[in-house]
């Protein structure tokens, strides 16, 4: 446990626990000498985009890593998702969940399709397959369900439903890059998976995102996607945009491929470290995971039981930020609630009770490869320090906000 198990909570008057910000998730920087042999190469062959050599590497090499038939990649994670709509050739609803970051929802309606919000299971925070299959109409043509925060959803339901319904599977893998579910990789169940590379995730290109499936077809279909449609100089096909990952990005994925491996290990051991101590403390709860699924760690996701812990989630990261410790509420306010939404039957509150409960509950802590082991003990002590002094910590920040 940290210096000061005892110590007065910052906003108390105490000394703030770190002395800079400390983030919730800080990006793995690549090694500067190995990202440079791939820029270099990049730089001798004048060739910075359009299908590079650097970008075909990455895609044979993250196939073979994630264990899938092809991986296409794509400038970021949400033209994957748009690119991975289209292809699936949909029309009227989807399925989806609420607890998810926006872009998730915005592929869908960008696709001219309508999100339907389904609620999520109060212990995994995933898609609820009840609500699924309550959901389903005729008009309904795919479920995007969303591994969040790298927990796996409920494949083997969601894919039932998907199978009888004959509904087009598509999941929203962002979170959950190097999971396996047994011996399955993650990237294997479905139509279509879609992964983000942006730089706060486990796998980074600083920008990016992939869909990854099996079948060559829609491999084809992708391609030509994310290139404009161009089939060839005279020809070009349906609506593609511009959604290619140029070479330098490429040469940051490249680099980082070894440090990932490293960086889960690490994570996984800080998780566990996190999840010992937390789990001791009265009102702390995580998200549930099935026993054969080898996570990534690459969130740290506690829930807050207010009447249990004394304070609520809001409490607990205003309390925390005067530690400088700088927590987030993914995924507050539910995608339901955002006005290009709100008026949708399904983003009614009645609907997604559990969804509104978990949104208002989850805080995500500081976790990343970098993070040193002894820090993860100051935050623990800092959340201690705070639910000891529950109460005074309560009326100090009802004073502050007046
Ligand atoms: N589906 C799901 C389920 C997703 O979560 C996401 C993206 C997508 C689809 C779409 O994929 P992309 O199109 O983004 O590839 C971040 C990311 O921008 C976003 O990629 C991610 N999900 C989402 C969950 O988080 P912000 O706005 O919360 O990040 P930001 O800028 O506040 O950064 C958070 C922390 O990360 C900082 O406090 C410090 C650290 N950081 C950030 C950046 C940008 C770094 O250390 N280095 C950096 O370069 O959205």
């Amino acid at each position: 446990m940290g210096s000061n198990q005892a110590k007065t909570p910052a906003v108390l008057g105490g000394e703030p626990e770190f002395a800079t910000p400390l983030y919730y998730t800080r990006a793995r920087v690549p090694d500067r000498g190995v990202f440079d042999s791939y820029v270099d190469r990049v730089f001798e062959s004048a060739w910075f985009t359009n299908d590079g050599e650097l970008v075909r590497e990455l895609e044979r090499r993250l196939a073979d890593r994630l264990g899938v038939g092809f991986c296409c990649l794509f400038a970021n994670g949400t033209a994957a998702l748009l690119a991975a709509l289209k292809c699936l050739d949909l029309d009227g609803q989807v399925l989806t969940t609420p607890f998810t970051f926006a872009a998730t929802v915005h592929a869908i309606a960008w696709n001219g399709l309508e999100p339907v919000f389904c609620d999520i299971d109060r212990d995994t925070w995933n898609l609820a397959p009840d609500a699924v299959q309550a959901a389903a109409t005729d008009t309904t043509s795919a479920i995007v369900p969303v591994h969040v925060f790298g927990v796996p959803a409920a494949l083997a339901n969601l894919e039932r439903i998907a199978k009888r319904r004959s509904l087009a599977l598509l999941y929203d893998a962002a979170h959950a890059f190097d999971v396996r579910v047994g011996e399955a990789p993650i990237g294997s169940f479905g139509d279509l998976s879609v992964f983000s590379f942006h730089a706060t995730k486990l796998f980074h290109t600083m920008e990016g995102g992939a869909v990854v499936g099996s079948d060559p077809a829609l491999r084809d279909e992708l391609a030509l996607l994310r290139n404009f449609g161009i089939v060839n100089e005279e020809e070009v096909r349906g609506l593609g945009i511009n959604g290619k990952m140029s070479e330098v990005h490429a040469a940051t994925g490249l680099a980082l491929l070894e440090a990932t491996t490293r960086d889960v290990d690490r994570r996984r051991r800080l998780a566990a470290i996190y999840e010992q101590s937390l789990g001791a403390i009265d009102g702390i709860g995580f998200q549930r995971t099935a026993d054969d699924t080898a996570g990534n760690g690459s969130y740290l996701a506690i829930r807050i039981e207010p009447e249990r812990f004394g304070l609520d989630r809001n409490q607990l990261h205003d309390a925390l930020r005067a530690e400088n410790i700088v927590s987030r509420k993914y995924f507050y306010p539910l995608c339901s609630e955002n006005e290009a939404y709100r008026h949708l039957p399904s983003a009614a509150r009645e609907n997604l009770p559990i969804a509104h409960a978990v949104a208002s509950e989850v805080l995500c802590l500081p976790l990343f490869g970098d993070l040193p082991a002894d820090d993860v003990e100051r935050v623990v002590a800092a959340i201690l320090a705070i639910h000891r002094a529950a109460p005074a910590v309560r009326r100090a920040l009802e004073e502050a906000a007046r």
